[in-house]
């Protein structure tokens, strides 16, 4: 019979409890990496920018638009937009905005359709946020002040530079910081400028590269040669020939 040395030769049971709770505790540290603690990422897109409108004048007439690339509704209200200089806003709605999953939601410096150029704004940040005809930044930015999104759009170096109609990304897939990326719209709207506000956006495939033709090769040197001297010598040939008959 086993003697243990502990009080009372009882078979010790403090080490089985501590495997145990040992164990339990691993495995639940491993459940707690396993579950991702927050929630999906944010998928909300700068899909379009109407920068520099001609319908109307640009402090009437500026919009963008952003899209929602995630599978449930985004509420944007509390979110801040603000370029690489001063332009900063805070989006106060007053309530929820939401961007529904797979929608878009236009963000614009006046919500009156009758005097914006005939754009359907969703939420209007006013007056003291500008969308520079040049080179301008659009940061997005959540609730949290986390950065969400930005474009840095260039005045042509390599992005589009329109007036009168919007940049539109080809893809909300695409990086949209590549100038590359994005098109010029060509849809119109409201008092006829370009643009899709509201809906996708309309870019057109860049034209396939034209294909080589073969060249049709050329006349060698040799060859123009051969074609005199046989010439000649018919020549030469029908004026002996001519000769002889008389
Ligand atoms: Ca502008
Ligand atoms: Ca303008
Ligand atoms: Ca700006
Ligand atoms: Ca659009």
């Amino acid at each position: 019979m086993t003697k243990y040395k502990n009080r009372g030769g009882k078979k010790p049971k403090m080490k089985g409890r501590f495997t145990v709770i040992l164990i339990t505790t691993i495995f639940l540290s491993c459940l707690a990496y396993a579950t991702p603690a927050s929630a999906a990422p944010i998928d909300v897109v700068i899909n379009e920018i109407m920068q520099n409108p001609s319908a109307v004048a640009d402090a009437n007439g500026e919009w963008f638009e952003l899209f929602n690339a995630g599978s449930s509704g985004v509420d944007i209200n509390g979110w801040t937009i603000q370029d690489n200089g001063f332009d900063t806003h805070l989006i106060n709605n007053g309530g929820p905005l939401v961007i529904p999953a797979g929608g878009y939601l236009v963000l614009g410096n006046n919500a009156d359709s009758g005097t914006n150029g005939g754009v359907t704004v969703d939420y209007s940040y006013g007056s003291s946020w500008y969308l520079g005809n040049s080179g301008d930044e659009i940061v997005l930015l959540n609730g949290t002040l986390n950065e969400v999104d930005r474009v840095e759009y260039d005045g042509g170096a390599t992005f589009p530079d329109p007036s009168g109609a919007s940049m539109a990304l080809s893809n909300p897939a695409l990086d949209n910081n590549i100038g590359g990326n994005w098109c010029t719209a060509s849809t119109p709207y409201g008092d006829g400028d370009l643009g899709t506000p509201g809906t996708a956006n309309d870019c057109v495939p860049p034209p396939e590269p034209p294909v080589p033709t073969p060249a049709v090769p050329s006349m060698t040197l040799w060859g123009m040669f051969a074609t005199v001297a046989v010439l000649g010598l018919l020549l030469v040939y029908m004026q002996l020939r001519k000769r002889n008959a008389y």
